[in-house]
């Protein structure tokens, strides 16, 4: 989003403050939705992570309350959403106002003096998709909460709190990875995050200068982390770092060993999850040598493991992966948990004949065009107003 549209975007939600609740806001907070570069189902493993900010996300137009209470308003929902902070409990408040609520409700369990207050949200990213918009209306409500209230938190620490309101008030037990790259990415990078340590560091990644781009591809299949199959992976995962004797699968360096475990299924998801870890490894090397089109076989990679080991791409993926690469792309994956949701290419300057190629594939199989989104490496959550 350039400086003119996200000033406009703060504008809108202050605008629709002003007519809901006739006051000023006293200030206006943005949180951008995440692309994964690669270190796909690798967070709640402790291994790494490779995401970058996108150039969309969600703004939060509000202002403190003196009455404990929450009022949450969405210019995407019809109808507001009261919440007396008092009578937050885990799993309390259902529904798409459950993520704001568990960031709140999660601030107070940590013992940070949160009190009310009155949001208004507006996101300009597609729901479903893959890219986070759960976890950057988290961000952007515990920018604005920390904010309004003076509390001093790190990003971090940001992070693993707006991560436990969506564990126990939405009960998806999601990693870090989004909360982190929501409010940790800079512009211009991507985020390396080490899942157990905390370590992070920047990652230079700059396509045009390498006359590539990074090609988003929404396939319109829609996912929802709340079906049960990523909760099924994650335990399965669980269980294969027990059969192994290690804590978690970031303990295991060669993936050969995924073969020691006598359960086939849980052997294929162990073998995906330590071989995603190093191909994380691979890329951070790559991307710091310069040469950034060698990460091109290592997105190959990444997607052959998920759909044949790790089982959760979905056939619009399959389809818009491999066209890319027929099409010229140097590599692509399908991202984020699974079951539906976005492809990340990297692909040549303009995009032009992998777009094409991805298009006339979806078409020759009669299904809906995809959409097509450009993923400029940009900046995490901030202040606008
Ligand atoms: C979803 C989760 F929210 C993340 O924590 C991560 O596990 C991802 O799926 C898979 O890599 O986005």
């Amino acid at each position: 989003m350039s400086a003119a549209s996200r000033a406009a975007a703060a504008e809108r939600a202050a605008g629709r403050f002003r007519a809901w609740h006739g006051a000023e806001p006293e200030g206006v907070w943005h949180a951008p939705g995440r692309a994964n570069l690669i270190g796909e189902h690798t967070d709640y493993n402790e291994g790494r992570v490779l995401p970058f900010a996108l150039d969309r996300g969600v703004v939060v137009a509000a202002r403190g309350r003196g009455d404990d209470v929450l009022d949450i308003r969405s210019l995407q929902a019809d109808a507001p959403v009261t919440v007396p902070l008092a009578t937050l409990r885990a799993g309390s408040v259902t529904g798409w106002a459950a993520y704001p609520a568990g960031v709140a409700w999660a601030l107070r369990e940590a013992g940070q003096a949160v009190g009310g207050a009155s949001l208004v949200i507006d996101s300009d990213l597609p729901q479903g998709a893959g890219l986070s918009s759960s976890a950057a209306i988290e961000c952007a409500t515990a920018v604005a909460l920390v904010a309004l209230y003076q509390v001093s938190v790190s990003r971090l620490e940001l992070a693993r709190l707006a991560r436990r309101g969506e564990n126990e008030m939405v009960g998806v037990p999601s990693g870090i990875m989004d909360q982190s790259a929501s409010l940790l990415c800079e512009a211009g990078h991507a985020l390396l995050l080490d899942c157990r340590t905390g370590d992070t560091a920047p990652v230079r990644l700059d396509p045009a200068a390498a006359g590539l781009a990074l090609l988003l591809v929404d396939t319109g299949a829609r996912h929802a982390l709340t079906d049960g199959r990523y909760a099924l992976r994650r335990a399965e995962c669980e269980r294969a770092a027990r059969a192994l004797g290690v804590r978690s699968l970031r303990d295991v360096d060669d993936p050969a060993r995924a073969a020691e475990i006598g359960d086939p299924v849980l052997a294929r998801r162990a073998r995906h999850v330590i071989s995603e870890d190093r191909r994380v490894r691979a890329a951070v090397d790559l991307l710091n040598a310069g040469d950034l089109a060698g990460l091109g076989p290592l997105l190959h990679a990444s997607h052959a493991s998920l759909r044949d080991d790790f089982e959760v791409s979905w056939p619009e993926a399959d389809v818009a992966a491999e066209a890319a690469e027929a099409g010229g792309g140097l590599g692509a994956r399908m991202m984020g948990g699974g079951f539906g949701g976005s492809v990340i290419a990297l692909v040549p300057g303009d995009a032009e004949e992998p777009r094409e190629a991805i298009t006339a594939a979806y078409a020759g199989r009669g299904w809906a065009p995809p959409r097509f989104l450009p993923a400029p490496p940009s900046a995490g959550a901030g202040r606008l107003l």
